[in-house]
């Protein structure tokens, strides 16, 4: 099956470039056909409704264009396999790149070696995330926004470096401008943030900070039985990432799909129209004390 990859001709390969797992893919790529080789970074907002067409998509839903293979394991990407001729989506794996890795080892034993990255991503994707790698998550999302083909030079540095740790992460040489820069910027309202006490529900809503700092916000749920960020999207409409805690007596799957949205039961989202924002705060203090602050 890996003929695709090994034949030797040029092919074009589509992954997520907003986290680890799409970047760490792409590596992997990199070093079994490192020649002739076109890699787009992509999300999958971006691709799902796309008519181009891919050899190998890679932590993301196919384009309608369709691809001639997809490695996956999004549960949620299930029902676009139709456009895709050798599809290999496994749910139950924690990333896209060990699914890759399991796939490329049997036909090259040398991706071996980065096997010590792949616990990293596992845990990264599944959303055990620390400052760190939170940060890491940020700065690649920044620059998936302003100049992402410079991603390459970052999927380029994960296999020279072979990082097992969020602080290897954020040493990678390509990214500690970036990092600085939003340590520089941001630091002090990010350490406001990591020192709440915690407590049964909090809302932040990001207006001062940019969105791409998300996953660093998000290091403050665990402290909190209920917790979402709010930005808002250049159309105008709200976008809503929600976590929810076993203790919650709702989750955030729960409150995802009252407001349209979805997702898994404790890590969920829903894009809201700004005059939702009243249901959505009166729906989660019906259960619990609900606390509201804009960043
Ligand atoms: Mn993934």
């Amino acid at each position: 099956m890996f003929e695709l990859v090994s034949k030797g001709g040029r092919i074009k390969v589509a992954s997520h470039g907003e986290d680890l797992d799409g970047l760490f893919s792409a590596s992997l790529i990199m070093f079994v056909h490192p020649e002739n080789l076109s890699v787009h970074f992509t999300a999958p907002y971006e691709i799902k409704g796309s008519g181009e067409t891919f050899d190998l998509v890679l932590d993301l839903p196919p384009p309608s264009g369709g691809a001639i293979m997809l490695v996956d394991h999004h549960e949620s990407n299930l029902s676009l396999l139709d456009r895709v001729r050798y599809p290999i989506l496994k749910p139950n794996y924690p990333s896209t790149a060990r699914l890759l890795h399991d796939l490329l080892v049997r036909w090259e034993p040398s991706v071996e070696e980065f096997s010590s990255t792949l616990d990293l991503v596992d845990k990264t994707d599944t959303g055990d995330l620390d400052l760190p790698s939170a940060l890491f998550t940020a700065a690649v999302r920044r620059i998936f926004k302003r100049r992402r083909s410079y991603l390459s030079k970052v999927a380029r540095d994960l296999l020279a470096r072979t990082p097992t740790s969020g602080e290897d992460l954020v040493k990678l040489p390509s990214l500690r401008g970036e990092i600085e820069l939003i340590e520089r910027e941001y630091g002090d309202r990010i350490e406001d943030l990591l020192s709440l006490r915690g407590g049964d529900a909090l809302l932040v809503q990001m207006k001062v900070l940019p969105s791409y700092l998300v996953p660093v916000v998000q290091l403050a749920a665990r402290k909190y039985r209920f917790f979402g960020t709010i930005t808002t999207g250049s159309d105008g409409a709200l976008r809503l990432s929600l976590r929810s805690r076993d203790d919650s007596p709702i989750t955030a799957l729960e409150v995802a799909e009252r407001l349209g949205g979805g997702g898994h039961r404790n890590a969920a989202g829903a894009l809201i129209m700004p005059s939702k924002m009243e249901d959505l705060i009166s729906m989660i203090g019906s259960f619990m004390e609900l606390e509201l602050i804009t960043l």
